[in-house]
């Protein structure tokens, strides 16, 4: 040991605890007397990225001195969630930081919940990319993540009078001590302004791109450690700024005020992510931040592909590019241009390096959420790049209309300009064009995507589709948010299971054990008492942690059927009503979820949850027998705390809308069980956990198309379905509202003169599905039985297995283990 080694990279009790203290004073500049428990976590913090940063440069080492094709990530969403715990895990030290902590006099558990995570997403798309991180480290696998370092993340949710209300999230007000600021290391990215066309001295035809305005985008780097292996990989995040030099010129020019806001301008981009999912919203902004951290990543693979002394042409055998939907499609062109324009390759091999450099995830069929952007607004910011798609365009389509001669309807299909009131650029054209890969993230989706928006993109070329089911990380998703279950687990089993998740099936000899099966059922109260204390805590509710925990936490949307949950709810408590002595599973309803600030039929249904909740909480004919909870600003942090406790897992979305979901594994994973349709990865999860361990309701995706197709009435099931009609006309009475009876109008009119999502005619199915979950529940050793196998057969859904897809079958890459030299 050297000393540099000792007390910046050491893994002893003493070596940490020794760390702790001189990072209270050497970096928060604090002795124990007046530091806060701010500046201890910041004291830890400090002492674990050190550690970090040892395995992180000699991973950068090794590849960079490395031939290795390197994944590229492609996401504008990162939902990392907390970093300290997830970090001490994946190096293996949790226990001796524990000890170091107390023999301190400190708390570890006190120091974790310091942490404000980074919301840098929305929801599915952006927690799987954290994933998908966590694995490709773990699997040793060379990657780099690219995004955006949002000064505000996802907004914080705070409920007032039953309402939705969003609060900004200045997530670094305190510093950020995991991210790494690299001044030095920067691009400019230029925005709008016009083309010059000019002939070269050789006759080549030349474009010179003159920019209204040019923005510096500034990497912020986080290392992304695996899980007990050396590999770090990094997270590079863009900052937007001014650059360096075009203040001076406008303060010569005497235009100061013109300086102050050319940099506010710059400064914006990078300010803050948008909070619509599956929404979309053309505005400017918007594509000015796509097209920031697209051009920021590409320009900084070229400059890391040139370092190395390989030449540009080949490019895509250094870099294997994948976009994160068509968030990033804009990447193709611009690789495009940076080939002719900067590097001055002819266009068939930029076209070949750009096709064999991207592929391309698609992740919702909601066809609302496919991206276009007008033309003229596009042109307006990415003048040159809407040259290039013209061109790229005209060459296709010469292309298309020789293979489909006739066909006019599939070759407009296929245009990547739609045509309508106003032109626009189609984002998921650009992405099936200029990808060699396309992918869907579970079974269904990629089948109804051939079917459906992608189907002539599929019959052109069918050898590019492939499905890549989603996966969770199950450090985070087990290790760390359930550390009694996995003690339970590995007792039985070994630790193998958190690196191999297949494992797990080794507890399927025990799912009659009743030692184990009281073992398992005991943890799983635990977990709920725990989560029962926060709800007391935070919301004044008394809930009781041995009845039903029944679980419905995700982005709040409509084709999810939230207010599907919440009529059952209302259908219980009128049986209740009628009948106050009826024996009944006793229930805690926990609803969690962000809405679009925006979508006012999502608030609606936030704000009924709570009022519903406040009549079910109150009424004392209940007995406390149903509580019904909505859980505040729903994040990463949070959802640790939400999935341990769950017995039951609402995925309850209309078939073909929810592309996989990601909340369905890690709720089944820790042993609850799930009441769902055959959607999204629901499908594949009832294959592997056996159709007997699943509450099987709703009609399914071709069912749902056909229902429509006939000409479905929703009013019809509310005419001949009483405990609907009873439900929906105490709604309309304003049984919930304080007797005002036009607070849900808005909500219950959809329901009943459009309900494009079939709430009313998967109701009764519904209903007699959750009486089934019911009588389950009754019989204890049944259930703990079908908990256990949930979670022994739930192996396939690790993100390690799907990342093992990706890298094995669309990226090409292969494993690179670190060597630390000590
Ligand atoms: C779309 C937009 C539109 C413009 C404004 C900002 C914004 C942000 C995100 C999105 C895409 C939402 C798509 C998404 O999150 N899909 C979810 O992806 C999960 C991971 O594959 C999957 O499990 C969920 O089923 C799917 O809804």
């Amino acid at each position: 040991y050297t000393e540099r080694e000792d007390s910046r990279t050491g893994l002893s009790v003493e070596t940490l605890k020794k760390a702790i203290s001189n990072n209270l004073f050497y970096v928060q500049a604090k002795y124990p007397e007046i530091a806060t428990r701010n500046d201890y976590y910041m004291a830890l913090a400090y002492a674990v990225r050190d550690r970090l940063l040892q395995r992180w440069v000699a991973s950068v080492k090794q590849y960079i001195q490395g031939k290795e094709r390197v994944v590229s990530y492609l996401s504008a969403e990162y939902l990392l969630g907390p970093h300290l715990a997830n970090n001490l895990i994946n190096l293996g030290i949790y226990k001796e930081v524990e000890q170091a902590c107390e023999e301190l006099g400190l708390n570890l558990d006190w120091l974790i919940e310091k942490e404000v995570e980074p919301g840098l997403g929305n929801g599915g798309l952006g927690r799987l990319a954290a994933c998908y991180m966590d694995s490709l480290a773990t699997l040793e696998v060379p990657a780099i993540g690219y995004g955006i370092r949002y000064q505000f993340g996802i907004f914080e949710q705070d409920i007032r009078d039953g309402w939705q209300v969003e609060d900004t999230d200045n997530w670094l007000r305190r510093g950020n001590p995991w991210e790494i600021a690299r001044r030095e290391l920067s691009h400019d990215v230029k925005l709008g302004g016009h083309i010059q066309h000019y002939i070269d001295r050789s006759g080549k035809f030349c474009s010179n791109w003159i920019p209204e305005l040019v923005v510096k985008g500034v990497a912020y780097d986080t290392p992304i450690l695996g899980y007990k292996v050396n590999t770090a990989n990094t997270l590079r995040l863009w900052k937007s700024e001014a650059p360096h030099s075009f203040d001076f010129q406008s303060f010569n020019a005497g235009e100061y005020n013109n300086a102050v806001n050319q940099k506010i301008i710059c400064e914006n981009i990078s300010k803050v992510l948008y909070p619509n999912d599956e929404q979309r919203e053309g505005k400017i902004l918007r594509l000015q931040q796509q097209y920031f951290f697209v051009s920021c990543s590409l320009q900084d693979m070229i400059n890391i592909h040139l370092n190395q002394g390989e030449k540009i042409e080949d490019f895509d055998k250094k870099f294997a590019v994948q976009l994160n939907d068509t968030h990033p499609a804009i990447g193709v062109v611009e690789l495009m241009r940076l080939l002719m324009d900067e590097h001055l390759l002819d266009w068939d091999t930029s076209w070949n390096i750009t096709t064999k450099t991207f592929a391309y995830t698609n992740h919702t069929l909601l066809p609302e959420a496919l991206e276009t952007w007008d033309l003229e607004l596009f042109g307006s910011v990415l003048p040159r790049h809407l040259e290039l798609i013209y061109e790229i365009n005209r060459r296709f389509l010469d292309f298309v209309t020789v293979r489909f001669f006739g066909d006019n309807q599939k070759i407009s299909n296929l245009s990547l300009i739609g045509e309508g009131k106003r032109k626009h650029v189609r984002m998921a054209n650009l992405a099936c064009l200029g990808s060699h890969a396309i992918n869907g993230v579970a079974a269904l989706h990629s089948d109804l995507l051939k079917k459906t928006v992608l189907h002539d993109w599929y019959e052109l070329s069918p050898e590019k589709f492939s499905n890549k089911t989603n996966g969770v990380t199950p450090r985070r998703w087990i290790v760390l948010s359930n550390p009694n279950l996995t003690k339970l687990i590995s007792e039985k089993i070994g630790e193998g299971w958190i690196k191999d998740l297949e494992e797990l099936r080794g507890l399927e000899k025990y799912a009659d054990d009743p030692e184990f099966q009281q073992a398992w059922m005991k943890v799983k109260l635990d977990q709920k008492k725990a989560l029962a204390k926060k709800i007391q805590k935070r919301l004044g509710v008394k809930v009781d942690p041995e009845s039903m925990f029944d679980i419905q936490v995700k982005r709040i949307h409509e084709y999810k059927r939230q207010h599907l949950n919440v009529l059952h709810v209302i259908a219980l408590y009128n049986r209740i009503k009628k009948n106050p002595d009826l024996e009944i599973v006793p229930r805690t309803f926990i609803f969690a979820g962000k809405s679009a600030p925006g979508y006012r039929k999502a608030k609606l249904i936030i704000k009924l949850i709570n009022s519903v909740g406040e009549v079910v909480n109150n009424d004392p004919d209940v007995r406390g027998r149903l509580k019904v909870v909505f859980y505040p600003n729903y994040n990463v942090t949070n959802a640790q705390k939400i999935y341990p406790a769950a017995d039951l897992s609402e995925q309850i979305s209309t078939a073909g809308k929810e592309a996989s979901g990601t909340g369905n594994m890690k709720l089944s994973l820790n042993g609850a069980l799930t009441i769902g349709t055959l959607d999204g990865a629901n499908v594949e999860i009832r294959e592997c956990v056996g159709e007997e361990n699943f509450f099987l309701f709703g009609l399914t995706a071709d069912e749902v198309a056909q229902t429509k197709a006939a000409g479905y009435k929703s009013k019809e099931y509310y005419e001949s379905n009483a405990v609907l009609k009873e439900a929906i006309d105490q709604i309309n009475s304003g049984y919930f509202s304080h007797l005002d009876v036009n607070t849900f109008k808005e909500l219950t009119d959809s329901l009943m003169y459009d309900d494009q999502y079939l709430l009313f005619a998967d109701f009764q199915s519904y209903i007699e599905a959750q009486e089934k979950a019911a009588e389950a529940f009754k019989h204890k050793e049944m259930w703990a039985k079908m908990s256990i196998l949930n979670t022994a057969r739930m192996g396939k859904f690790s993100s390690d297995r799907s990342i093992k897809e990706y890298c094995d079958e669309i990226w090409k890459v292969k494993s690179v283990p670190v060597e630390i030299d000590s």
